[in-house]
């Protein structure tokens, strides 16, 4: 089964998308299949209410594990499976707690053995803090490591937010050669073409 990665900075909506995402493609709840950083493996159902309520919020590094839902989509005249995995935020330097670096050291690694990498930006932050401080060097690096190791894609989202049109203009300058697409995961703005886009790379 294809693995589409979720990956980027703390705090941009990545656990947000593969939620409200999950949702879009018709799920009302989620079994997520949860790996630790240690390397264990276990599983949670949840409403999708209850998931976004314990696992998105304000702080960064809520979440510190890979975390994946298994979505259906329709293909040609059928339906393909794929697993939809979040990600621990990574960010520029060494964190000082050793939990958030094991677990930005698992994303990595996931990054490396991913076919599709979905990396997501806040357009809204970007467009309040500029190109210099919005964008990290980790998620130019990123976009750099990606492109050539498969199926590489970007999500501007927060595109409900004031100044997120701004941060869409710094984004598609700043990443030429990468397929962007402007999202909200709270109002579900722009998953269409996300959807469409999704089912020709799975
Ligand atoms: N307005 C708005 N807020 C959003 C959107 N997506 C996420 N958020 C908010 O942004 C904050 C961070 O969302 P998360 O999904 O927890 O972010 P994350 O990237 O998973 O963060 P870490 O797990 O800490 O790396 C939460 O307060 C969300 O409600 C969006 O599209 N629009
Ligand atoms: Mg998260």
């Amino acid at each position: 089964m294809h693995k589409c990665l979720i990956v980027g900075k703390p705090n941009v909506g990545k656990t947000a998308f593969l939620l409200s995402f999950s949702r879009y493609l018709g799920l009302a709840q989620v079994e997520l299949r949860v790996r630790t950083s240690d390397g264990s493996i276990h599983a949670k159902r949840r409403s999708i209410d209850c998931a976004y309520t314990e696992l998105v919020g304000p702080v960064p590094h809520i979440t510190q594990e890979l975390q994946s839902v298994v979505l259906e989509l329709p293909v040609g005249k059928g339906r393909r499976s794929f697993e939809l995995v979040d990600s621990s935020g990574i960010m520029d330097g060494i964190h000082a707690s050793p939990v958030v670096r094991a677990a930005m050291a698992q994303t990595l690694e996931a990054v490396t053995a991913a076919k599709v990498i979905i990396h997501i930006l806040d357009a809204a932050a970007i467009g309040l803090l500029g190109l210099s401080e919005g964008v990290g060097v980790i998620d130019r690096d990123l976009a750099e490591y990606a492109q050539q190791q498969g199926e590489y894609f970007l999500l501007a989202n927060k595109m409900d937010l004031a100044g997120a049109q701004r941060g869409l203009q710094i984004i598609t300058k700043a990443f030429t050669q990468v397929q962007t697409f402007p999202v909200s995961a709270l109002t579900m703005e722009g998953f269409k073409e996300v959807k469409r886009h999704v089912a020709r790379v799975i």
